[in-house]
Protein backbone atom coordinates (compact mmCIF):
# COMPACT_ATOMS: atom_id res chain seq x y z
CA UNK A 1 0.00 0.00 0.00
CA UNK A 2 2.53 2.43 1.29
CA UNK A 3 4.35 2.01 -2.95
CA UNK A 4 1.14 2.49 -4.34
CA UNK A 5 0.40 6.10 -1.81
CA UNK A 6 3.97 6.67 -2.99
CA UNK A 7 3.56 6.17 -6.84
CA UNK A 8 0.41 7.99 -6.66
CA UNK A 9 2.34 10.95 -5.50
CA UNK A 10 4.97 10.46 -7.93
CA UNK A 11 2.49 10.66 -10.51
CA UNK A 12 1.06 13.62 -10.12
CA UNK A 13 4.61 14.99 -9.30
CA UNK A 14 5.66 13.57 -12.75
CA UNK A 15 2.26 14.90 -14.31
CA UNK A 16 3.55 18.33 -13.03
CA UNK A 17 7.54 17.77 -13.75
CA UNK A 18 6.81 15.95 -17.04
CA UNK A 19 5.85 19.46 -18.32
CA UNK A 20 8.87 20.95 -17.54
CA UNK A 21 11.53 18.03 -17.03
CA UNK A 22 11.78 15.93 -20.66
CA UNK A 23 9.69 17.83 -23.10
CA UNK A 24 11.48 19.25 -25.63
CA UNK A 25 11.05 22.65 -25.63
CA UNK A 26 10.61 23.12 -29.54
CA UNK A 27 7.40 20.86 -28.90
CA UNK A 28 4.05 22.08 -27.00
CA UNK A 29 3.83 20.26 -23.16
CA UNK A 30 1.64 17.39 -23.66
CA UNK A 31 -1.60 17.23 -21.85
CA UNK A 32 -0.61 15.86 -18.27
CA UNK A 33 -1.99 12.02 -18.19
CA UNK A 34 -3.57 10.37 -15.65
CA UNK A 35 -1.67 6.86 -15.62
CA UNK A 36 -3.25 4.67 -12.62
CA UNK A 37 -1.16 1.33 -14.11
CA UNK A 38 0.35 1.22 -10.89
CA UNK A 39 -2.74 0.39 -9.13
CA UNK A 40 -3.03 -2.31 -11.27
CA UNK A 41 -4.85 -5.55 -9.71
CA UNK A 42 -3.26 -9.08 -9.78
CA UNK A 43 -4.97 -9.88 -12.46
CA UNK A 44 -3.66 -7.38 -14.73
CA UNK A 45 -0.13 -7.85 -13.67
CA UNK A 46 -0.46 -11.22 -14.71
CA UNK A 47 -1.99 -10.39 -17.65
CA UNK A 48 0.91 -8.00 -18.35
CA UNK A 49 3.53 -10.90 -16.91
CA UNK A 50 2.46 -13.55 -18.90
CA UNK A 51 4.56 -13.84 -22.06
CA UNK A 52 7.42 -13.50 -19.93
CA UNK A 53 7.20 -15.74 -17.74
CA UNK A 54 5.51 -18.65 -20.63
CA UNK A 55 9.26 -17.73 -22.05
CA UNK A 56 11.20 -19.21 -19.69
CA UNK A 57 14.78 -18.79 -22.10
CA UNK A 58 16.24 -15.82 -23.22
CA UNK A 59 18.98 -14.27 -24.84
CA UNK A 60 21.49 -11.89 -23.36
CA UNK A 61 23.66 -9.65 -25.04
CA UNK A 62 26.36 -7.58 -23.90
CA UNK A 63 27.62 -5.60 -26.85
CA UNK A 64 29.60 -2.24 -26.70
CA UNK A 65 33.13 -0.56 -27.48
CA UNK A 66 34.60 -3.13 -24.86
CA UNK A 67 34.41 -5.09 -27.48
CA UNK A 68 37.55 -3.44 -28.94
CA UNK A 69 39.99 -3.85 -26.39
CA UNK A 70 38.47 -7.43 -25.75
CA UNK A 71 39.90 -7.53 -22.46
CA UNK A 72 43.44 -6.09 -23.15
CA UNK A 73 45.10 -3.02 -22.06
CA UNK A 74 48.60 -1.60 -23.49
CA UNK A 75 49.44 -5.25 -23.38
CA UNK A 76 47.87 -5.98 -20.01
CA UNK A 77 45.51 -8.69 -19.31
CA UNK A 78 42.99 -9.41 -16.46
CA UNK A 79 40.55 -12.43 -15.47
CA UNK A 80 37.98 -9.53 -14.67
CA UNK A 81 35.03 -8.99 -16.84
CA UNK A 82 35.59 -7.64 -20.27
CA UNK A 83 32.95 -5.22 -20.11
CA UNK A 84 34.51 -3.46 -17.17
CA UNK A 85 37.87 -2.71 -18.73
CA UNK A 86 37.53 0.81 -18.24
CA UNK A 87 37.38 0.15 -14.44
CA UNK A 88 40.50 -2.72 -13.88
CA UNK A 89 42.79 -1.05 -16.72
CA UNK A 90 42.06 2.47 -15.13
CA UNK A 91 40.89 4.40 -18.30
CA UNK A 92 40.55 7.73 -18.35
CA UNK A 93 37.05 8.97 -20.55
CA UNK A 94 39.31 10.64 -23.22
CA UNK A 95 41.20 7.47 -23.95
CA UNK A 96 38.46 5.27 -23.82
CA UNK A 97 36.47 7.66 -26.55
CA UNK A 98 39.29 6.17 -28.98
CA UNK A 99 37.51 2.70 -29.26
CA UNK A 100 34.94 3.90 -30.93
CA UNK A 101 36.90 5.22 -33.82
CA UNK A 102 37.89 1.28 -33.99
CA UNK A 103 34.47 0.08 -33.12
CA UNK A 104 33.61 -0.67 -37.08
CA UNK A 105 30.84 -4.52 -36.88
CA UNK A 106 31.13 -4.81 -40.32
CA UNK A 107 29.92 -8.26 -40.01
CA UNK A 108 26.98 -7.82 -38.05
CA UNK A 109 23.69 -9.69 -39.34
CA UNK A 110 20.65 -8.88 -37.12
CA UNK A 111 18.84 -11.58 -39.12
CA UNK A 112 21.72 -14.19 -38.45
CA UNK A 113 21.73 -13.00 -34.45
CA UNK A 114 17.87 -13.48 -33.94
CA UNK A 115 17.89 -16.84 -36.16
CA UNK A 116 20.40 -18.27 -34.06
CA UNK A 117 18.52 -16.80 -30.78
CA UNK A 118 15.02 -18.56 -32.08
CA UNK A 119 16.88 -21.73 -32.82
CA UNK A 120 18.09 -21.99 -29.73
CA UNK A 121 14.55 -22.24 -28.22
CA UNK A 122 14.90 -18.40 -26.80
CA UNK A 123 11.88 -16.57 -26.81
CA UNK A 124 13.33 -12.79 -25.79
CA UNK A 125 16.48 -11.09 -26.67
CA UNK A 126 17.50 -8.57 -24.48
CA UNK A 127 20.82 -6.20 -25.69
CA UNK A 128 23.03 -3.36 -23.86
CA UNK A 129 21.59 0.07 -24.92
CA UNK A 130 24.01 2.04 -22.76
CA UNK A 131 26.62 -0.38 -20.33
CA UNK A 132 28.22 0.96 -17.36
CA UNK A 133 30.71 2.82 -20.04
CA UNK A 134 27.89 5.38 -20.82
CA UNK A 135 28.17 4.38 -25.04
CA UNK A 136 24.82 4.11 -26.71
CA UNK A 137 24.49 1.51 -29.11
CA UNK A 138 21.75 2.73 -30.64
CA UNK A 139 20.67 6.34 -32.74
CA UNK A 140 20.43 8.60 -30.04
CA UNK A 141 19.37 12.43 -29.97
CA UNK A 142 20.35 13.54 -26.67
CA UNK A 143 24.42 11.95 -26.91
CA UNK A 144 26.43 11.93 -29.95
CA UNK A 145 28.90 9.51 -27.69
CA UNK A 146 26.73 6.59 -29.71
CA UNK A 147 27.12 4.21 -32.32
CA UNK A 148 26.09 6.54 -35.88
CA UNK A 149 27.46 9.79 -34.59
CA UNK A 150 31.20 8.16 -33.05
CA UNK A 151 32.05 4.74 -34.98
CA UNK A 152 33.41 4.45 -38.52
CA UNK A 153 29.83 2.00 -38.92
CA UNK A 154 27.61 4.84 -38.92
CA UNK A 155 24.35 2.83 -39.14
CA UNK A 156 21.85 2.06 -36.25
CA UNK A 157 21.78 -1.76 -35.40
CA UNK A 158 19.20 -1.66 -32.93
CA UNK A 159 17.04 -0.33 -34.97
CA UNK A 160 17.89 -3.25 -37.48
CA UNK A 161 17.59 -5.84 -34.28
CA UNK A 162 14.36 -4.65 -33.58
CA UNK A 163 12.54 -4.76 -36.98
CA UNK A 164 13.97 -8.58 -37.12
CA UNK A 165 13.04 -9.82 -33.84
CA UNK A 166 9.40 -8.21 -34.73
CA UNK A 167 9.83 -10.61 -38.34
CA UNK A 168 10.70 -13.59 -36.39
CA UNK A 169 8.02 -13.46 -33.33
CA UNK A 170 10.90 -12.90 -30.43
CA UNK A 171 10.34 -10.27 -28.19
CA UNK A 172 13.16 -7.33 -28.23
CA UNK A 173 14.39 -5.83 -24.89
CA UNK A 174 16.85 -3.42 -23.44
CA UNK A 175 19.62 -3.52 -20.97
CA UNK A 176 20.27 0.40 -19.67
CA UNK A 177 22.57 0.89 -17.33
CA UNK A 178 22.41 3.37 -14.52
CA UNK A 179 25.67 4.08 -13.31
CA UNK A 180 27.33 5.60 -16.55
CA UNK A 181 31.44 6.12 -16.54
CA UNK A 182 31.32 9.10 -19.58
CA UNK A 183 28.67 11.19 -18.07
CA UNK A 184 29.98 14.23 -17.35
CA UNK A 185 27.79 14.18 -13.67
CA UNK A 186 29.61 10.77 -12.62
CA UNK A 187 33.34 10.85 -11.40
CA UNK A 188 36.13 8.61 -9.63
CA UNK A 189 36.90 9.48 -6.00
CA UNK A 190 39.59 6.69 -5.28
CA UNK A 191 43.12 7.51 -4.50
CA UNK A 192 45.54 6.83 -7.74
CA UNK A 193 42.93 6.10 -9.86
CA UNK A 194 41.78 8.69 -12.63
CA UNK A 195 38.79 10.82 -11.88
CA UNK A 196 37.04 9.92 -15.34
CA UNK A 197 38.27 6.06 -15.35
CA UNK A 198 35.75 3.39 -14.49
CA UNK A 199 34.98 2.62 -11.11
CA UNK A 200 32.10 0.19 -9.95
CA UNK A 201 31.48 2.95 -7.14
CA UNK A 202 31.55 5.35 -8.76
CA UNK A 203 30.20 9.11 -7.46
CA UNK A 204 28.36 12.03 -8.94
CA UNK A 205 28.50 15.73 -8.64
CA UNK A 206 25.24 16.30 -5.91
CA UNK A 207 23.61 19.50 -8.11
CA UNK A 208 24.26 17.58 -11.55
CA UNK A 209 21.99 13.86 -10.57
CA UNK A 210 19.08 15.67 -11.22
CA UNK A 211 20.27 16.89 -14.96
CA UNK A 212 21.62 13.35 -15.35
CA UNK A 213 18.37 11.25 -14.28
CA UNK A 214 17.06 13.85 -16.97
CA UNK A 215 19.57 12.90 -19.72
CA UNK A 216 18.56 8.90 -18.36
CA UNK A 217 14.53 10.01 -18.76
CA UNK A 218 15.26 11.13 -22.13
CA UNK A 219 17.42 8.65 -23.54
CA UNK A 220 14.76 5.90 -22.29
CA UNK A 221 12.22 7.94 -23.86
CA UNK A 222 13.71 7.34 -27.21
CA UNK A 223 14.09 3.57 -26.42
CA UNK A 224 10.94 2.96 -25.83
CA UNK A 225 9.76 5.70 -28.64
CA UNK A 226 11.89 4.20 -31.69
CA UNK A 227 12.08 0.69 -30.95
CA UNK A 228 9.30 -0.65 -28.51
CA UNK A 229 10.67 -2.71 -26.02
CA UNK A 230 9.22 -5.06 -23.92
CA UNK A 231 11.59 -5.06 -21.41
CA UNK A 232 13.63 -2.52 -19.78
CA UNK A 233 16.39 -4.35 -17.96
CA UNK A 234 18.02 -2.06 -15.27
CA UNK A 235 21.55 -2.63 -13.98
CA UNK A 236 24.27 -0.06 -12.38
CA UNK A 237 21.76 0.53 -9.37
CA UNK A 238 24.30 -0.67 -6.67
CA UNK A 239 26.24 3.23 -6.47
CA UNK A 240 25.33 5.25 -3.39
CA UNK A 241 23.92 8.09 -5.15
CA UNK A 242 21.23 5.94 -6.18
CA UNK A 243 17.95 5.34 -3.98
CA UNK A 244 14.91 3.61 -3.76
CA UNK A 245 12.26 6.38 -4.29
CA UNK A 246 14.69 7.46 -7.09
CA UNK A 247 13.94 4.00 -8.72
CA UNK A 248 10.19 4.03 -7.99
CA UNK A 249 10.17 7.45 -9.97
CA UNK A 250 11.90 6.02 -12.51
CA UNK A 251 9.69 2.65 -13.06
CA UNK A 252 6.98 5.07 -12.66
CA UNK A 253 8.68 7.30 -15.79
CA UNK A 254 8.92 4.12 -17.63
CA UNK A 255 5.60 2.60 -17.28
CA UNK A 256 3.86 5.98 -18.23
CA UNK A 257 6.24 5.82 -21.71
CA UNK A 258 4.68 2.12 -22.09
CA UNK A 259 2.49 0.89 -19.54
CA UNK A 260 2.79 -3.00 -20.56
CA UNK A 261 6.28 -2.61 -20.09
CA UNK A 262 7.84 -5.16 -17.46
CA UNK A 263 10.64 -3.81 -15.80
CA UNK A 264 13.32 -5.39 -13.20
CA UNK A 265 14.54 -5.30 -9.59
CA UNK A 266 17.69 -3.54 -10.35
CA UNK A 267 16.01 -0.04 -11.49
CA UNK A 268 15.74 0.95 -7.75
CA UNK A 269 17.38 -0.84 -4.69
CA UNK A 270 15.43 -4.31 -4.40
CA UNK A 271 18.03 -6.41 -5.38
CA UNK A 272 20.06 -8.11 -2.60
CA UNK A 273 23.94 -8.21 -2.97
CA UNK A 274 24.82 -10.01 -6.08
CA UNK A 275 22.63 -12.59 -5.86
CA UNK A 276 19.84 -10.30 -7.24
CA UNK A 277 16.86 -11.69 -4.52
CA UNK A 278 14.04 -9.44 -3.94
CA UNK A 279 14.10 -7.43 -1.07
CA UNK A 280 10.29 -7.34 -0.70
CA UNK A 281 7.23 -5.92 -2.76
CA UNK A 282 7.72 -2.30 -1.38
CA UNK A 283 10.67 -2.21 -4.23
CA UNK A 284 10.28 -1.35 -7.77
CA UNK A 285 10.37 -3.84 -10.37
CA UNK A 286 8.68 -6.84 -11.50
CA UNK A 287 11.17 -9.56 -11.58
CA UNK A 288 14.28 -10.56 -9.22
CA UNK A 289 17.63 -11.11 -10.90
CA UNK A 290 19.93 -13.78 -9.43
CA UNK A 291 22.87 -13.41 -11.09
CA UNK A 292 25.48 -15.91 -12.27
CA UNK A 293 23.34 -18.52 -9.54
CA UNK A 294 20.38 -20.40 -9.30
CA UNK A 295 18.64 -20.10 -5.99
CA UNK A 296 18.37 -23.42 -3.85
CA UNK A 297 14.69 -22.82 -3.77
CA UNK A 298 14.12 -20.80 -6.53
CA UNK A 299 11.91 -17.84 -5.18
CA UNK A 300 8.38 -18.98 -4.54
CA UNK A 301 5.76 -16.31 -5.12
CA UNK A 302 8.03 -13.91 -6.89
CA UNK A 303 9.08 -13.97 -10.87
CA UNK A 304 12.93 -14.06 -10.99
CA UNK A 305 15.22 -14.70 -13.97
CA UNK A 306 18.70 -16.04 -13.46
CA UNK A 307 21.18 -14.32 -15.95
CA UNK A 308 24.22 -16.16 -16.68
CA UNK A 309 27.61 -16.06 -18.92
CA UNK A 310 28.14 -19.14 -21.04
CA UNK A 311 32.21 -18.35 -19.98
CA UNK A 312 33.32 -16.09 -17.59
CA UNK A 313 33.14 -12.83 -19.01
CA UNK A 314 29.71 -10.57 -20.69
CA UNK A 315 31.58 -8.45 -22.72
CA UNK A 316 33.73 -10.18 -25.27
CA UNK A 317 37.22 -11.07 -24.37
CA UNK A 318 39.68 -12.80 -26.50
CA UNK A 319 41.15 -14.91 -24.19
CA UNK A 320 38.35 -16.42 -22.10
CA UNK A 321 37.50 -19.84 -23.39
CA UNK A 322 36.24 -21.19 -20.41
CA UNK A 323 33.21 -22.65 -22.13
CA UNK A 324 30.67 -24.13 -20.05
CA UNK A 325 29.13 -27.74 -21.38
CA UNK A 326 25.89 -27.79 -23.89
CA UNK A 327 25.05 -30.29 -20.88
CA UNK A 328 25.24 -27.87 -18.15
CA UNK A 329 23.79 -25.17 -20.35
CA UNK A 330 20.54 -27.38 -21.02
CA UNK A 331 20.62 -28.75 -17.16
CA UNK A 332 21.03 -24.93 -15.92
CA UNK A 333 17.61 -23.84 -18.38
CA UNK A 334 16.05 -27.20 -16.52
CA UNK A 335 17.05 -26.37 -13.00
CA UNK A 336 15.74 -23.25 -13.07
CA UNK A 337 12.50 -24.11 -15.26
CA UNK A 338 11.84 -26.70 -12.21
CA UNK A 339 12.21 -23.38 -9.87
CA UNK A 340 9.80 -21.42 -11.48
CA UNK A 341 12.49 -18.65 -12.99
CA UNK A 342 13.42 -17.73 -16.45
CA UNK A 343 17.12 -18.42 -17.75
CA UNK A 344 18.74 -15.51 -19.44
CA UNK A 345 21.94 -16.68 -21.44
CA UNK A 346 24.73 -14.42 -22.27
CA UNK A 347 26.54 -14.41 -25.60
CA UNK A 348 29.22 -11.41 -26.10
CA UNK A 349 29.71 -10.32 -29.82
CA UNK A 350 33.42 -8.91 -31.19
CA UNK A 351 33.62 -5.27 -31.99
CA UNK A 352 33.53 -6.88 -35.89
CA UNK A 353 29.64 -7.90 -34.68
CA UNK A 354 30.47 -11.80 -34.91
CA UNK A 355 28.98 -13.85 -31.80
CA UNK A 356 31.65 -16.22 -30.95
CA UNK A 357 31.71 -19.61 -32.31
CA UNK A 358 31.55 -21.59 -29.24
CA UNK A 359 28.30 -19.63 -28.02
CA UNK A 360 27.19 -20.54 -31.75
CA UNK A 361 27.86 -23.62 -31.54
CA UNK A 362 26.13 -24.25 -27.59
CA UNK A 363 23.05 -22.70 -28.77
CA UNK A 364 22.80 -24.78 -31.65
CA UNK A 365 22.72 -27.70 -29.66
CA UNK A 366 20.38 -26.10 -26.94
CA UNK A 367 18.09 -25.77 -29.90
CA UNK A 368 18.51 -29.41 -30.90
CA UNK A 369 17.14 -30.13 -27.67
CA UNK A 370 14.74 -27.94 -27.17
CA UNK A 371 12.64 -28.96 -30.48
CA UNK A 372 12.49 -32.61 -29.07
CA UNK A 373 11.39 -31.13 -25.49
CA UNK A 374 11.05 -27.57 -24.93
CA UNK A 375 6.66 -28.29 -24.09
CA UNK A 376 8.37 -29.39 -21.03
CA UNK A 377 9.90 -25.52 -20.75
CA UNK A 378 7.37 -23.18 -21.98
CA UNK A 379 4.69 -22.28 -19.98
CA UNK A 380 5.31 -24.63 -16.96
CA UNK A 381 5.38 -24.44 -13.13
CA UNK A 382 7.54 -25.29 -10.84
CA UNK A 383 8.03 -28.77 -9.57
CA UNK A 384 5.84 -30.22 -6.89
CA UNK A 385 8.54 -32.72 -5.52
CA UNK A 386 10.73 -31.00 -3.11
CA UNK A 387 14.44 -32.95 -4.43
CA UNK A 388 14.97 -35.69 -7.19
CA UNK A 389 18.15 -37.74 -7.03
CA UNK A 390 17.49 -38.32 -10.53
CA UNK A 391 16.85 -35.25 -12.53
CA UNK A 392 13.96 -32.63 -12.37
CA UNK A 393 10.39 -31.83 -12.77
CA UNK A 394 7.76 -29.03 -14.59
CA UNK A 395 4.47 -29.22 -14.55
CA UNK A 396 1.75 -27.82 -17.00
CA UNK A 397 -2.21 -28.59 -17.97
CA UNK A 398 -2.57 -31.31 -15.69
CA UNK A 399 0.82 -33.08 -16.78
CA UNK A 400 4.52 -33.80 -15.09
CA UNK A 401 7.50 -33.25 -17.17
CA UNK A 402 9.96 -35.77 -15.59
CA UNK A 403 13.36 -34.42 -16.84
CA UNK A 404 15.56 -37.42 -16.08
CA UNK A 405 19.66 -36.61 -16.19
CA UNK A 406 20.41 -40.26 -14.45
CA UNK A 407 19.11 -42.82 -16.54
CA UNK A 408 18.15 -45.26 -14.14
CA UNK A 409 18.51 -49.11 -15.30
CA UNK A 410 15.10 -50.87 -14.92
CA UNK A 411 12.80 -48.61 -13.10
CA UNK A 412 12.65 -44.59 -12.18
CA UNK A 413 10.79 -44.13 -8.74
CA UNK A 414 8.56 -40.72 -8.66
CA UNK A 415 7.67 -39.47 -4.92
CA UNK A 416 3.69 -39.77 -5.97
CA UNK A 417 2.48 -42.61 -3.42
CA UNK A 418 -1.59 -41.29 -3.99
CA UNK A 419 -1.32 -38.79 -7.17
CA UNK A 420 -3.92 -40.96 -9.24
CA UNK A 421 -1.18 -41.12 -12.76
CA UNK A 422 -3.02 -42.54 -16.05
CA UNK A 423 -0.46 -42.26 -18.41
CA UNK A 424 3.19 -42.26 -18.62
CA UNK A 425 5.34 -41.73 -21.81
CA UNK A 426 8.16 -40.70 -23.63
CA UNK A 427 8.01 -37.01 -25.05
CA UNK A 428 10.84 -37.65 -27.39
CA UNK A 429 8.41 -40.35 -28.72
CA UNK A 430 5.02 -39.29 -27.50
CA UNK A 431 3.36 -42.55 -29.01
CA UNK A 432 5.31 -44.40 -26.07
CA UNK A 433 3.18 -46.30 -23.09
CA UNK A 434 5.36 -46.74 -20.22
CA UNK A 435 4.36 -49.41 -17.52
CA UNK A 436 3.92 -48.11 -14.00
CA UNK A 437 3.52 -49.62 -10.51
CA UNK A 438 2.81 -48.23 -6.90
CA UNK A 439 5.48 -49.05 -4.55
CA UNK A 440 5.74 -47.70 -0.98
CA UNK A 441 6.23 -44.48 -1.67
CA UNK A 442 6.87 -44.17 -4.72
CA UNK A 443 5.13 -44.40 -8.51
CA UNK A 444 7.77 -46.91 -10.10
CA UNK A 445 8.44 -46.09 -13.86
CA UNK A 446 9.40 -49.03 -16.72
CA UNK A 447 12.12 -47.14 -18.64
CA UNK A 448 13.73 -48.68 -22.11
CA UNK A 449 17.01 -49.55 -21.32
CA UNK A 450 18.37 -46.60 -23.21
CA UNK A 451 17.87 -42.89 -22.49
CA UNK A 452 16.34 -40.99 -25.68
CA UNK A 453 18.95 -37.96 -24.46
CA UNK A 454 22.10 -38.12 -22.41
CA UNK A 455 21.58 -34.71 -21.42
CA UNK A 456 18.06 -34.99 -19.70
CA UNK A 457 15.20 -37.22 -21.22
CA UNK A 458 11.87 -35.92 -20.36
CA UNK A 459 9.42 -38.72 -18.96
CA UNK A 460 5.75 -37.35 -19.40
CA UNK A 461 2.91 -38.23 -16.42
CA UNK A 462 -0.64 -37.19 -17.19
CA UNK A 463 -2.82 -36.87 -14.36
O1 LIG B 1 28.37 -4.77 -13.72
C1 LIG B 1 27.41 -5.48 -14.49
C2 LIG B 1 28.09 -6.51 -15.36
O2 LIG B 1 28.97 -5.88 -16.25
C3 LIG B 1 27.01 -7.27 -16.15
O3 LIG B 1 26.30 -6.36 -17.00
C4 LIG B 1 26.05 -7.94 -15.16
C5 LIG B 1 24.96 -8.67 -15.91
O4 LIG B 1 23.89 -8.92 -15.03
N1 LIG B 1 25.43 -6.91 -14.30
C6 LIG B 1 26.35 -6.10 -13.55
C7 LIG B 1 26.94 -6.89 -12.38
O5 LIG B 1 25.88 -7.28 -11.52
Amino acid sequence: MKFKLFSMAIILLLAAGFLVSCAPSEEPAEEAVEVNYLEESQAEKDARMEWWRDARFGMFIHWGLYAVPAGEYNGVKSDRIGEWIQDWANIPREEYEKFADEFNPVEFDAAEWVGLAKDAGMKYMVITSKHHEGFSMFDSDVSDYDIVESTPYGKDPIAALSAECKNQGIKFCFYYSIMDWHHPSQYVDQEGRHRTAGHGRNSIIPEQKEEYINYMKAQLRELVEKYDPEVLWFDGEWVDWWTEPDGKDLYTYCRSLKPSLIINNRVGKGRQGMQGMNKGPDYAGDFGTPEQEIPDTGLPGVDWESCMTMNDTWGFKSYDDNWKSTETLIRNLIDIASKGGNYLLNVGPTDKGVIPEASVIRLREMGEWMDVNGEAIYGTSASPFEDLEWGRATVKDGKIYLSVFDWPSGSLEVPLPDEEITRAYLLADPGSELEMQKGDATLEIELPAKAPDEIASVVVLEQ
